[in-house]
């Protein structure tokens, strides 16, 4: 039977992930869709007539923090409504399989956490964490019920915004100094549900390439980095990763 051109990658990817014991994983939304999270630049979009370089950004929550703060808890609400899903599962799996593992996310979901990954690092923040726009206090609470109406308010009176990290906005340096850190010893990268447009997460595929790791890409679409890794796998992330997992020795 002609093998599916998916199981020749699968294998591969399997092969590279077999061979090593550090792993640096890099996801984006792709990796959420399949828990029923909208993609930034998928079909449906994020929200209304808006795109996120409209409301992701300290302009628009100067100008219009209600505006802003009504798309962070529309986020938020669909995020307490979803589960992770095969795609983070997997991750899970194969963290436990390595002796050295980082899991760098641009998402700001939480769901890599909730299903149970341990180190993750969040390079864009975390939606569910508040920060005060003035004094920087952070608040890490799921308090999404709070007063609806009205805006939440820090105790220095200035307004909290979402914590997380804006255009034009610097990422963490820590996190930033970490993950390159690791890509410096790190044997396989794996790229899975990002666009790679977001820049300076952008930069990090061809960073790994640079440095010799073998990478692997999991998308069901073509992204400018599908071109220069190692392994292009054509496919959703809930199926492509279970798949590789299989093909895992025990
Ligand atoms: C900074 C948090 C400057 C908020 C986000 C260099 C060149 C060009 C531009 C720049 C540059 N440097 C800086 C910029 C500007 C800007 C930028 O990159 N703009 C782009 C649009 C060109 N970058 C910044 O502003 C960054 N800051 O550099 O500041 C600076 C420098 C020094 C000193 C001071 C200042 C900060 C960027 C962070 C923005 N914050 N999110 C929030 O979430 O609300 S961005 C947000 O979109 C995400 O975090 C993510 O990073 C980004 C991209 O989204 P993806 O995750 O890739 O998702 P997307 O929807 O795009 O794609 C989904 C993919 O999944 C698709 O490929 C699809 O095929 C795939 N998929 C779908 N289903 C599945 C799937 N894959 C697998 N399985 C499936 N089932
Ligand atoms: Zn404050």
């Amino acid at each position: 039977m002609a093998i599916d051109p998916n199981e020749n990658v699968i294998r591969r990817a399997a092969e590279f992930l077999q061979d090593t014991d550090s792993l640096f994983v890099m996801t984006g939304a792709g990796i959420s869709a399949e828990s029923g999270i909208p993609t930034f630049r998928g079909a449906n979009g994020l929200w209304r007539k808006y795109s996120v370089q409209d409301l992701a950004t300290p302009h628009a929550f100067a100008r219009n923090p209600a505006l802003v703060w009504e798309w962070y808890r529309w986020r938020q609400d669909i995020i307490l409504r979803a589960k992770p899903n095969a795609a983070h599962h997997a991750l899970v799996r194969l963290e436990r399989r390595m002796e050295n593992f980082l899991l760098l996310t641009q998402n700001v979901d939480d769901l890599h956490r909730r299903a149970g990954t341990r180190n993750v690092r969040e390079i864009h923040g975390n939606i569910f964490r508040k920060k005060c726009s003035r004094c920087g206090a952070k608040r890490d609470s799921k308090d999404v019920r709070s007063v609806k109406d009205s805006l939440p308010r820090c105790t220095c009176g200035a307004l909290l915004r979402p914590d997380v990290v804006w255009f034009g906005e610097i990422i963490p340096s820590e996190i930033w100094n970490e993950a390159l850190t690791f890509l410096r010893t790190a044997g396989v990268a794996l790229f899975c549900g990002t666009s790679g447009v977001v820049w300076p997460a952008a930069g990090i595929p061809e960073i790994a390439i640079r440095q010799g790791l073998k990478t692997i890409e999991v998308n069901p679409e073509p992204t400018p980095i599908s071109e220069i890794v190692h392994v292009s796998v054509r496919a959703k992330a809930g199926t492509a990763l279970p798949e590789i997992l299989r093909f895992l020795s025990h």
